[in-house]
């Protein structure tokens, strides 16, 4: 009877948030979708005016780029021709492909052929992995949307506005920086513009499963629980959710769309250690999807980080989303693959995704590498935090993050923000994203990089009131770079007004890599060695500190970097260069690693 009332509470508890989980729809797992790759050369047409867009009044044309007009006959004026145009690869960025466009931030119009073949009782999306920054979408001349955000998913139905044979989609994408948007107009790293990220048309029986999550309720080891959600089906289909490796299925039906379950199951535990994860196989009359997915706990307690009930100290690093050797956008599981080998090599067991949602494909990676992971919406620096739309679009980013990684076992940190100013404004904008990420997701830490550090009797002290906000703060620190000199941070003191735990978010200082002098020498090789070498000095003394992610693992692109001969453009905080050279800090962050806290 206990049992029984345990997975009735459970169901019920289940169900209650289910119904309650304002997600977006998006199609959750694309890889186990049919689809079609859109990837590849997409004409363009660079318009810096908007005369795609505008008349000269100033007013939206409604026979502008997107109708991709052909001359019919010779007399015909038609000032623009994709099919004569120049291309670009989908996904990239503009600025590494064309030396003209390095540092073009404004409108660039995109357009792409395609075919399709109508079935029966078949729905079909145009999916966007990620556009940067604003997307306006046109198929076959008719406008089906806009999305705003540089770095998380979306898509538009476009089942009755596909033409059965030739059609064409047209996006105007436009990475203007506005003292509204998020992130603001100042930010450190590369304003990449373009379609960064792949685009698909994915097809779905008419009924189908368009989300779920699947995961081990806070706390709890012995029951997997979560939710499917189905479109366009009625109440009473039947859902089954099954873990072949376990032996357990489930069967349930819909209810509003939404079907949730319960399964008695002792999964074994994902870890760094142990990447564990099983086959999840979710049914419909019509639909089948498969996903991999692990299960494991996290949980604070006092200054302690624990990972399915054990603590565990983060070894961690800082990564952009900057391809290796070849710089620019990631484009490619394989730069992936790159990166978090270098994290391995490093000895890490945590990766902090900054300063933005990276691809699906770097979380899937990571995840079965073994990495925990920090993922962040870029809330960063100043923006407008007494402006609504800003809210509203960082809140609709944070939707959209949560939305695509809630079945990652390995995101363990949801990141509201980092290096905000202090402030009444900031300080309920952050309140209240919190709250809506844990609304969305009760399971994950709450998190966010402050710089806003006090002056204690003895030291740095901790007192920022987001403090309170957050599961997890994270301190960003530049003890022998920003301020002070490197021989003052090992004897640097830390206090906190919080029994939580600190996570040291960002530490650092640049090097150019091969640029060798003493140690007391900006930009050498040896300095940026010093800077680590006191900083964990500094580390080793802080009783609450849970971990760190050290800024950065690989030179980035920052148009706040010009010194020439030096940065060049580039943040040199790397341990690694752009070319995928080792650094000495490199080295004694690596030790470090290697011989504490294991
Ligand atoms: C920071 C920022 C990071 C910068 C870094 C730097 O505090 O969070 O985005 O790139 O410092 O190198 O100055």
């Amino acid at each position: 009877i206990k049992t029984l009332l345990f997975v009735f509470l459970l169901t019920l508890s289940t169900t209650i948030k289910a119904q309650e989980t304002p997600f977006s729809d998006l199609l959750q797992n694309i890889d186990s979708r049919e689809k079609t790759s859109l990837n590849g050369l997409w004409d363009m047409i660079v318009d810096p005016l908007e005369n795609g867009y505008y008349n000269h009044r100033l007013q939206p044309k409604d026979d502008g780029y997107f109708m991709n007009a052909q001359m019919q006959s010779p007399s015909d004026l038609i000032e623009y021709n994709f099919d004569t145009s120049k291309q670009l690869m989908v996904p990239g960025d503009w600025n590494t492909q064309m030396d003209k466009l390095y540092y073009y931030e404004g409108t660039v119009w995109y357009k792409k052929d395609f075919t399709y073949t109508a079935k029966n009782d078949q729905a079909a999306f145009l999916y966007f992995e990620a556009v940067n920054y604003e997307a306006i979408v046109y198929l076959n001349g008719e406008r089906i949307g806009k999305h705003v955000g540089g770095y998380t998913p979306f898509q538009f139905e476009v089942t009755d506005k596909l033409k059965e044979g030739n059609n064409f989609v047209v996006v105007k994408v436009d990475n203007k920086r506005k003292r509204e948007n998020v992130p603001t107009v100042n930010q450190d790293w590369w304003n990449y513009g373009g379609i960064t990220r792949s685009v698909h048309l994915i097809t779905t029986p008419k009924s189908h499963i368009n989300d779920y999550s699947v995961q081990l309720p806070k706390g709890v080891t012995n029951a997997i629980t979560g939710w499917v959600s189905v479109a366009n089906g009625k109440d009473g289909d039947a859902v089954s959710i099954a873990i072949p490796e376990l032996k357990k299925t489930v069967n349930t039906v819909l209810k509003n769309g939404k079907a949730a379950f319960s399964i008695k199951a002792k999964p074994e535990l994902w870890s760094p250690t142990s990447p564990k994860t099983y086959e999840v196989v979710l049914k419909t009359a019509t639909d089948e999807i498969t996903d991999q997915i692990g299960f494991r706990t996290i949980a604070t307690e006092g200054s302690k980080i624990l990972l399915n009930g054990k603590q565990i100290f983060l070894k961690g690093i800082s990564i952009h989303e900057e391809a290796p050797f070849k710089t620019g956008r990631v484009v490619s599981v394989e730069e992936c693959k790159i990166l978090l080998e270098w994290a391995k090599e490093l000895g890490c067991n945590f990766i902090r995704l900054a300063h933005y949602p990276h691809s699906e494909a770097m979380v899937r990676e990571a995840e079965k590498m073994g990495f925990l992971i920090w993922s962040e919406i870029p809330v960063y620096w100043t923006i407008q935090f007494d402006n609504e739309d800003t809210y509203a679009n960082a809140k609709n980013q944070l939707t959209e993050m949560i939305s695509r990684d809630k079945n990652r076992a390995a995101v363990v940190l949801w990141s509201m923000a980092n290096e905000t100013p202090e402030g009444e404004s900031r300080l309920n904008f952050i309140g209240n994203l919190a709250e809506q990420a844990r609304k969305l997701d009760d399971t994950r830490l709450i998190t966010a990089a402050l710089d806003t550090q006090g002056q204690g009797d003895d030291g740095n002290l901790i007192e920022d009131p987001l403090g309170e906000v957050v599961d997890v703060i994270g301190i960003n620190n530049y003890c022998g770079w920003y301020a002070g000199a490197t021989d003052t941070c090992a004897s640097l003191k830390w206090a906190s007004a919080y029994n939580k735990p600190m996570i040291m978010s960002e530490v650092g200082g640049g090097a150019l890599y091969g640029h060798h002098g003493n140690k007391n020498e900006r930009w050498t090789e040896e300095y940026q060695a010093e800077v680590f070498k006191t900083n964990i000095e500094m580390m080793r003394n802080i009783d609450f500190l849970s971990g760190l992610s050290p800024w950065i693992l690989m030179d980035f692109r920052s148009s706040r970097r010009p010194l020439r001969r030096i940065q060049d453009d580039f943040n040199r905080k790397g341990l690694i260069s752009e070319q995928g050279m080792r650094k000495q800090a490199f080295y004694i962050l690596q030790d470090y690693y290697e011989k504490e806290n294991n």
